[in-house]
């Protein structure tokens, strides 16, 4: 069985993230989405809320489960059993970055490898943080998240 594990943030889960799980889910006999648990930073939705909205969203994918995780993304890998990490490729700024991580987990882990998918072009704009700002503001969030995933959002912005 062939497992890739797909981490992130997911503060949220966008439609283009979507778009790379059910590509993901179609490439490997399973697809393990890491939802990073990090204390550094002060996301929009906790770990907990981040997994929920995730298994939310991707119920209708059999084959995909979601997780979360601390610590590097390479051992949730070897935990997961997964010899691929999958990472989403936007533009030229994703580049330099995932390209760097990529080749330092390479180094930490030279069993598990990074597969990029491209974005759509549909998504290629889109980010967890431009979401984020815009509802902040206001603004029409539909075309970027499932209708679900938008009243969470705005849910948290009534707060
Ligand atoms: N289309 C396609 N791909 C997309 C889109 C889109 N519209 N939006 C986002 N993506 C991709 C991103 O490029 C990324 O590959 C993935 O989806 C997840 O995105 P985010 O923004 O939710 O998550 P990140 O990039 O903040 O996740 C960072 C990690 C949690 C993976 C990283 O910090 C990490 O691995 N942390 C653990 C410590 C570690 O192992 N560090 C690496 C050693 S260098």
């Amino acid at each position: 069985m062939t497992t890739a594990v797909y981490p992130g943030s997911f503060d949220p889960v966008t439609n283009g993230h979507l778009d790379v799980i059910s590509r993901g889910a179609a490439l490997f006999d399973k697809v393990i989405v890491g939802v990073l648990h990090n204390s550094t930073k002060s996301p929009l939705f906790s770990v907990e809320e981040r997994v929920r909205i995730l298994n939310e969203a991707t119920r209708d994918l059999p084959n995909v489960e979601i997780v979360a995780f601390s610590g590097l993304s390479v051992d949730f890998a070897r935990q997961c059993e997964a010899k691929v990490i999958i990472r989403g490729l936007r533009a030229i700024t994703d580049f330099e970055y995932e390209l760097q991580m990529a080749q330092t987990n390479r180094v930490l882990a030279p069993d598990v490898d990074t597969m990029f998918l491209t974005t759509s072009l549909e998504y290629a704009y889109l980010s967890s943080t431009t979401v984020k700002e815009v509802a902040a503001f206001g603004g029409d969030i539909s075309k970027f998240v499932p209708e679900f995933v938008m009243d969470e959002v705005h849910k948290k912005f009534k707060k």
